[in-house]
């Protein structure tokens, strides 16, 4: 009862906003806000709506100063899946969310919400992926990674737990779940649902030779979604790709796939000095492959010049409803040809507000 009036504040805050915004009469919110105390002083928790369940979770897209991609916030589709309470009936609605999203190439940004708690620090849902969809990274004896290093710690634990992949730099891991306090169980995705994009370059043939792909689909399933003070521990989202994500950072950093060496190689560029900007073109090519690649496949994904400016489209609209832009610089910005973009020359308040969705610590390792 002690915090249940912080708990009591969040979700008076959010149902007001929620019937501010879509216009609702005042007495529905009022009753409502009566309502939600009773539950409250019954249960120490209560239970949004579907309606609110939906709202909330757009109003997080919308609030998430590190996403460049907001100006389709209000069109995120919602699955509620509160009603999942074994592994089995998680990993079903996973599917339905990745089959339901990727739609053949033509993604649909998508979101599938599990079972909240009162309590972030007592999850009941919990997705031990970071992404649905990921490669698998294999630490060799000599210190290297074959396949994505970011995902080394996952694919020890997914070992741990009986799964073994088997050893290509582009293996799908498991999807690993833990429902209610019971598991975690690991899942291996059907093939059939996991698009993936081959990649080549539209005037380098020799390119297809790196033998390089990428999955067509980020879904970020690692995050709390934070709605009128409840605690979504499971809501994996996604939207589409930004063509630099791939091309300039998870095939590029040296930490990552590195590949920009190699392609450099490829190219015949002069990597014994810098000032070649052998990185530079290397880095540029790589991402004009991405982009060709996904559009030849049909696959959604925008360019981070159009991206740009999809973003201060949004900045716009949000100035004309009466709201504050919020950002952050820093993530904004793309990582290829930043001062190309008006996102450089512009600058964000980097204000936090709820509902959002924000990081948690992982359960494994
Ligand atoms: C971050 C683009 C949809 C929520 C990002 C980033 C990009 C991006 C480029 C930075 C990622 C990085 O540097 O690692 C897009 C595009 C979308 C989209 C092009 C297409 C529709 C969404 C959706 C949601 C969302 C549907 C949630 C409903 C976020 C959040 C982050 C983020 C929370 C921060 C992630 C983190 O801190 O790791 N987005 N996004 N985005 N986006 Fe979006
Ligand atoms: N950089 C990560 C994905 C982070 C989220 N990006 C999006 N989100 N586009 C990567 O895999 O490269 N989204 O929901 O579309």
């Amino acid at each position: 009862a002690a915090d249940c009036g912080a708990l009591l504040q969040e979700a008076e805050r959010f149902i007001r906003q929620y019937g501010t915004e879509l216009g609702l009469p005042q007495d529905a919110t009022e009753a409502r806000l009566a309502y939600i105390k009773d539950e409250l002083e019954a249960t120490g928790a209560y239970v949004h709506t579907a309606d609110e369940l939906a709202y909330g979770a757009k109003l997080a897209w919308r609030n998430s100063n590190r996403c460049i991609g907001r100006l389709f916030w209000d069109s995120l589709v919602v699955q509620d899946a509160r009603a999942a309470g074994t592994e089995e009936e998680m990993a079903e609605a996973l599917f339905r969310h990745i089959d339901y999203a990727t739609n053949g190439g033509k993604i649909r940004p998508t979101i599938t919400i599990f079972a909240p708690t009162a309590r972030a620090e007592r999850p009941r849902a919990r997705i031990w992926n970071e992404q649905l969809i990921r490669y698998a990274g294999y630490r060799q004896a000599d210190g290297t990674v074959v396949g994505d290093p970011v995902s080394a710690d996952l694919t020890e634990a997914c070992e741990a737990l009986g799964w073994r992949g088997a050893g290509t730099p582009f293996d799908v891991l498991p999807l690993v779940v833990e429902a209610d306090g019971r598991g975690p169980r690991w899942f291996e995705l059907p093939k059939d649902l996991v698009l993936e994009v081959p990649l080549v370059h539209p005037d380098l043939p020799a390119f297809a030779a790196l033998g390089l792909k990428w999955y067509a689909v980020p879904f970020v399933s690692n995050m709390r979604l934070e709605i009128g003070g409840l605690h979504y521990t499971a809501a994996p989202f996604n939207g589409w790709y930004m063509g630099t994500e791939i091309g300039a950072r998870n095939l590029a950093d040296p930490f990552r796939y590195d590949l920009l060496p190699k392609l450099a190689a490829l190219m015949g560029l002069d990597t014994a000095k810098e000032s070649t900007l052998w990185r530079d073109r290397a880095l540029v090519e790589m991402n004009v492959a991405v982009l060709h690649s996904f559009k030849a496949r049909g696959v959604t994904i925008v360019d981070h010049h159009t991206a740009s400016r999809q973003f201060a489209l949004f900045a716009e609209k949000e100035r004309q409803r009466g709201r504050v832009p919020t950002g952050r610089w820093s993530w904004l910005v793309p990582p290829l040809s930043p001062a190309t973009t008006g996102i450089f020359h512009a600058r964000y308040e980097d204000t936090e507000n709820k509902p959002n969705y924000f990081y948690q610590p992982t359960p494994y390792g």
